[in-house]
């Protein structure tokens, strides 16, 4: 028996009722713990002897006292062919939060200990299983909100995204072996066609980087949702906006201007991308400490956002209001959306034009429904405008923003590197760079990470998984 390994327990299923509660088991005594616990059905059967990754009914019991827990299905995966690499039990209960906590008191009494969020994942980290980006997969794929964002941690799981990774990490090892040969014998003048060998290696590794973090943007936008913030100035029409866009009153609307105080914020979807909508505060001189904590919020949205629609109400000439808001907006490229567009207009767009150089105007009004589509059609366009023809920005492999963050590092410092490899090339430091770089993408796949950043990480999940 490992002394040292723990074995954990754990619910794998949602708290509360349901038809069904599986808790799992772990480490190198779940066999014999629930063997312990465990009267089959058939007296013929017995866990010991049961083959791998198949179930077996039976009754959970106390063995102090006799006492019955539950009716229980019970599968042992054995390992190292397990979710965990160890041996694993899963025991398939009736949903009863009740049941559930006793067979957790049962299996701890047993000498389990109970499982922290993410421990099963970090034993299959450890034990091999699955590098980090797939351990990361596996919480992105939990906390999946539409398909597309699922296919992203799919794609992630099964390995593609770690796959390209280590043919990246191979070629700048490989690279910086040539290099560090090289330092060995300073005294001996490059000849510049090397040089110019190892530019275009570099090169060549950065594109391929690139074009990971480029179609990760897209992945965190499917993950996430592409906030589109509406803005604009009081009274300009975008909470009416917000609500017809969403076919729902969930904004108030009045003829006050400053009525929206705070951010409120929905998802819609338009072709698969899931998209936040967000309906601020007006940003004006406000009068009271909320309009002004409205307008600060209003702000903080603007730098969040992935895409603005400059609101305009078509009933107001172009004013001293809306140019506060486009001195916010302007260097964003918003989308500007004419509002109101079934009342008078006093609102001259060629002013317009004139004041914000956009050329594009979007007629909409909230109250006849007049050209929402075409502007939700528009924001969509915006976003995918460069995935169009790109089978990766179509299908990214990443969209954790820790793996995002690692590359974009790796990417300065190839930057570095081919600086330092300009002419008189400075070896050492071109090294180090590429030495760095590397770290980084090891960072991704956890292969030299501290217990901290593991900890951080592994915090995100839940229980039980
Ligand atoms: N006729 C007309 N009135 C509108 C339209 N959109 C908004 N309004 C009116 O304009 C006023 C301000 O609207 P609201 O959505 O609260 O603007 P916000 O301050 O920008 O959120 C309200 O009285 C609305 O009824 C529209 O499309 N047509
Ligand atoms: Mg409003």
């Amino acid at each position: 028996m490992d002394q040292g390994i723990e074995t954990i327990c754990a619910r794998a299923t949602p708290p509360g009722m349901g038809a069904i509660a599986i808790v799992r088991l772990s480490g190198p005594r779940a066999l014999e713990i629930i063997d312990r616990c465990f009267l089959p059905h058939r007296a013929t059967q017995s866990l010991a002897e049961m083959r791998s990754h198949t179930l077996i009914f039976g009754h959970l019991v106390d063995p102090t006292d006799r006492t019955a827990i539950d009716d229980v299905l019970v599968g042992v995966m054995r390992g190292p062919h397990s979710y965990t690499g160890e041996d694993v039990v899963e025991i398939n209960l009736h949903g009863s939060p009740a049941i559930v906590r006793a067979t957790l008191r049962l299996l701890t009494e047993q000498g389990a200990r109970l499982a922290g969020p993410g421990e099963f994942t970090r034993r299959a980290f450890e034990n091999g299983q699955i590098d980090l980006a797939q351990a990361e997969a596996i919480c992105d794929l939990i906390t999946a909100q539409t398909q597309a964002a699922a296919g992203v941690a799919l794609r992630q799981l099964s390995g593609q995204f770690s796959d390209r990774l280590g043919t990246i990490r191979e070629r700048l090892i490989d690279l910086l072996a040539e290099i560090e040969a090289r330092l060995d014998f300073p005294e001996e003048d490059i000849p510049p066609e090397e040089a110019d060998r190892w530019l275009l290696m570099i090169h060549s590794v950065g594109d391929e980087l690139s074009r990971l973090v480029t179609s990760g943007e897209r992945g965190r936008l499917l993950a996430e949702g592409a906030r589109i913030v509406l803005v604009g100035k009081p009274n300009a029409g975008k909470s009416s906006l917000f609500n017809s866009l969403l076919d729902d009153d969930r904004a108030i609307v009045t003829p006050e201007p400053g009525t929206t105080r705070d951010s409120l914020e929905a998802m819609i979807e338009a072709d698969g991308l899931p998209m936040n909508l967000v309906d601020t505060a007006g940003l004006r001189a406000v009068e009271s400490e909320v309009e002004r904590l409205g307008v600060v919020r209003a702000e903080s949205e603007i730098r969040r956002a992935s895409l603005i629609v400059l609101c305009v109400p078509v009933d107001e000439p172009w004013g001293r209001k809306d140019e506060q808001v486009w001195q916010l907006v302007g260097e964003r490229d918003p989308i500007v959306a004419l509002t109101k567009c079934d009342l008078n207009p006093t609102l001259d767009p060629a002013k317009v034009t004139e004041r914000t150089g956009c050329e594009k105007m979007h007629r909409t009004s909230a109250l006849t429904h007049e050209g929402l589509e075409e502007l939700i059609a528009e924001c969509s366009l915006r976003l995918t405008e460069e995935a169009e023809d790109d089978q990766e920005q179509a299908d990214p492999l990443v969209s954790t923003e820790r793996h995002l963050d690692e590359l974009r590092h790796a990417l300065n410092l190839l930057a570095g590197a081919v600086r330092a490899l300009a002419d008189p090339p400075a070896l050492e430091l071109a090294a180090a760079d590429l030495r760095a770089a590397t770290g980084h993408v090891d960072g991704v796949l956890g292969l030299e990470i501290g217990e901290e950043v593991l900890d951080r990480i592994f915090d995100r999940f839940c229980i039980g998984k």
